[in-house]
């Protein structure tokens, strides 16, 4: 008997993490959103966008088959506990990492690369692409607002460790405070020469371990209108993909996209997606030696 059923995982995938090189978690947790809120609802409409991306991207000339993904659904968050969260993110992502695969995680808001970072080693480069610096001590006393992300990521990995690309938004102090304490960050003003931009980023990767953090605000509004703090002007996708080659200089070790907000914006999710297979075609081309 012949079952037709569709599986409603990322991809339509159904490997087990085992056979896995990338594992899609979904981290449904926001709690600390400060303009527009419900980046909730994202992992499952990015999954439902990921499941009508056909199988091969003739820009890319891969097929997406190749890419072992396994999705494990989402993980249970504790609204209004960022401990707690981030105990079951941190506790999942290293479940992954002794998989020997790559943790992929949809956000949510930013919070939750925070706490993902702390299941990664000291020497990983985390490097994250977003409008905001995202460097404040604390927003309104909560040292977990998505306002914190790059501060806690450092506090973790070592402020020599972090390397912010495309902002263009910060308080002042936080500016100061990322300068003195020898946080990298490349503003959007710099992003502009497109090879330029993409060898910085070759250089500073070269034989790195790099968790790539995804804020979808760092893309301009006109193409990622469904974000939680929309920040004109910034990258266009096609840019984006200009530059991406950088990913192939190292070795990924995590990946995650955050603050999509849906209900704003349909076609956000479709472009968190594309944007997920894109990175991840890139790198598994380079994985497999191929010549592109
Ligand atoms: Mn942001």
């Amino acid at each position: 008997m012949t079952v037709y059923s569709l599986p409603s995982t990322f991809g339509r995938r159904e490997l087990g993490v085992e056979e896995a090189s990338y594992v899609v978690a979904g981290i449904p947790f926001d709690s600390s959103e400060s303009y527009r809120s419900g980046s909730r609802e994202a992992p499952q409409a990015i999954r439902e966008a990921s499941r009508e991306i056909e199988d091969f991207d003739m820009l890319e000339d891969f097929d997406l088959l190749e890419l072992a993904i396994a999705d494990i659904g989402d993980i249970e968050v504790s609204f209004g506990s960022n401990e707690e969260t981030r105990k079951r993110v941190v506790e999942t992502v290293r479940f992954i990492r002794d998989n020997h695969a790559v943790p992929v995680l949809l956000g949510g808001e930013h919070t939750i690369s925070a706490f993902a970072i702390e299941a990664f080693p000291e020497d990983t480069l985390f490097l994250s692409f977003d409008a905001h610096l995202d460097f404040r001590e604390d927003y309104i006393n909560n040292p977990f607002s998505h306002a914190c992300v790059l501060r806690r990521a450092a506090e973790h990995l070592g402020y020599e460790n972090i390397l912010a690309v495309g902002v263009r938004s910060a308080c002042r102090e936080e500016l100061e405070d990322a300068k003195r304490l020898g946080v990298s960050f490349i503003p959007f003003d710099e992003c502009y020469n497109l090879e330029a931009l993409e060898s910085r980023l070759r250089k500073t990767v070269e034989g790195r371990k790099v968790y790539l953090s995804i804020d979808m605000d760092v893309f301009d509004p006109k193409d990622a209108r469904g974000v939680g703090n929309p920040e004109p002007p910034g990258f266009f996708f096609f840019d984006f993909l200009q530059i991406l080659d950088f990913i192939k200089a190292c070795k990924l070790v995590g990946f995650d996209v955050t603050e999509v907000i849906p209900r704003y914006d349909a076609y956000t999710p479709v472009l968190a997606a594309k944007l997920i297979f894109k990175v991840l075609a890139r790198y598994e081309k380079r994985l497999k030696g191929a010549i592109h």
